[in-house]
């Protein structure tokens, strides 16, 4: 198994969706379209592929700079980025040589995205991964297509071109686009990890064990450190993957004996939709990534690009003001555990356990200021705590059972206070 020591220590990470789809931003032939994610474009209109392509003639995102990305995910607090180096379309964000379908070769734009992204990602040290769509390929090589029987698209009718693979067809494409493709990325941008997608049985058809394992060995052979998610399949992954994703926006209440994530979206869509409004406000995204956090999982909070290759003024609001809260309390996120202490009324907890004693990072999400409360399990024969942004003393008193906190009044308009508390096993002083 991959060493993913880094993966559990950075919680946060920013994902990308960018692509062909990017510019309808969900929107076909003047009227919303009908599935509300704007990557979904091709499957949800059935539109016919050639039709499809040519979009790639008006890729051209005037603005794009790798370098401002990766400097909003750095400033965000997040330590790791991953984008769709391929989504559902097949459509390729980089110049592969094993498709003709990618930005150097069938758009007007030619220039090497996940190559300068990887560029940035240096500059900034923050890790690079791929989302890698490797069951559906809407594109007619072989993968997976979706449809809808129920659905009209295609001028009245489910479109004749999408029709579930064959075995033969999809190990067609497998070994010439699929298997090739991912060891050309990490041959090209040498990778720190891989997000497969996968849900439902459809995909159980085609990722087999065989494949799955074939897949990751791939993997194995020209990367030690490259790690795999658990979507490779979803209903069974392999015990060889290195972490487990979560389904979509899905956040568990419990913990896992793997390192885990949930991917989440800003809004609704994943790719830029100019009629999705659905913006979930900045304390609910900290609330997702500190839940996360005091069970011991990551957060790869999505960024939908807009046609010309920048962030919205929404998204950038968002990151920027979660990043103003990891300045200040980013030491609760990183590198801490899950809690051990039972579930708490008024928030979260993260802990660390020192060499000489353990701190517990407590996550004021529901409380009243000036008032008391109280943190059940913590055993202690000294604490010491204070407010972690501010440095201000927390008076405290061990009881049985736990310890009581007066919340001082100061810290009552505070967005999400934190409170530090030190816990030791022994009287003596601190050293
Ligand atoms: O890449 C993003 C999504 O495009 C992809 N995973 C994230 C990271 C994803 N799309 N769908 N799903 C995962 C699972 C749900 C699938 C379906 Fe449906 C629900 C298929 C049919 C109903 C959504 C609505 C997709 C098509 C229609």
């Amino acid at each position: 198994m991959t060493d993913t020591t880094w993966f559990n220590a950075d919680r946060f990470g920013m994902f990308i969706h960018w692509g062909l789809y990017t510019k309808p931003a969900g929107v076909w032939k003047g009227k919303k379209i009908a599935r509300n994610y704007s990557e979904w474009l091709q499957a949800s209109e059935q539109i016919p592929r050639q039709e499809y392509r040519r979009l790639a003639d008006e890729f051209n995102p005037s603005h794009f700079d790798a370098d401002a990305w990766i400097s909003e995910a750095r400033s965000a607090g997040m330590r790791y980025f991953l984008i769709t180096a391929k989504h559902h379309d097949g459509f390729c964000l980089w110049p592969t040589k094993f498709s003709d379908y990618n930005v150097v070769d069938a758009t007007p734009f030619k220039r090497d995205i996940l190559g300068e992204l990887a560029t940035a990602c240096r500059k900034y040290g923050i890790k690079l991964g791929f989302y890698y769509s490797h069951w559906m390929d809407w594109d007619g090589t072989g993968g997976d297509v979706w449809y809808d029987e129920d659905r009209t698209g295609c001028e009245g009718a489910h479109c004749s071109e999408y029709q579930h693979p064959s075995q033969g067809e999809f190990e067609s494409y497998w070994q010439n686009k699929c298997l090739p493709q991912i060891r050309e990325l990490i041959q090209n941008y040498d990778p720190r990890f891989f997000w497969f997608d996968s849900w439902g049985k459809d995909s159980s058809t085609y990722m087999t064990t065989a494949r799955q394992e074939e897949l990751i060995s791939l993997i194995r052979t020209h990367s030690k450190e490259c790690l795999i998610n658990s979507r490779i399949n979803f209903e069974s992954p392999s015990d060889n993957c290195d972490y487990l994703s979560m389904m979509d926006n899905c956040f568990p209440d419990r913990t896992f004996s793997k390192p885990w994530e949930t991917s989440g979206t800003l809004n609704h869509s994943w790719a830029y939709h100019q009629l999705d409004f659905n913006w979930k406000p900045t304390e609910q995204l900290i609330k997702y990534l500190v839940g996360n956090a005091s069970l011991g999982g990551n957060y790869q909070l999505n960024v939908g690009p807009m046609p010309d290759g920048r962030f919205e003024a929404a998204a950038i609001r968002r990151l920027r003001e979660i990043g103003c809260w990891m300045d200040v309390n980013g030491e609760s996120i990183y590198g801490t555990a899950a809690s051990t202490l039972p579930t708490q009324s008024f928030g979260k907890v993260t802990m660390r356990k020192e060499k000489t004693h353990t701190t517990f990072y407590l996550h004021l999400w529901d409380i009243s200021p000036d008032a008391d409360i109280f943190v059940e399990g913590i055993e202690a024969k000294r604490v010491e705590a204070h407010v972690l942004e501010s440095g201000q003393p927390v008076k405290t008193t061990i009881t049985a059972g736990g310890i009581r906190l007066s919340i001082p009044k100061d810290i009552a308009g505070l967005n999400m206070p934190v409170i530090k508390v030190e816990s030791y096993q022994s009287c003596g002083d601190l050293s």
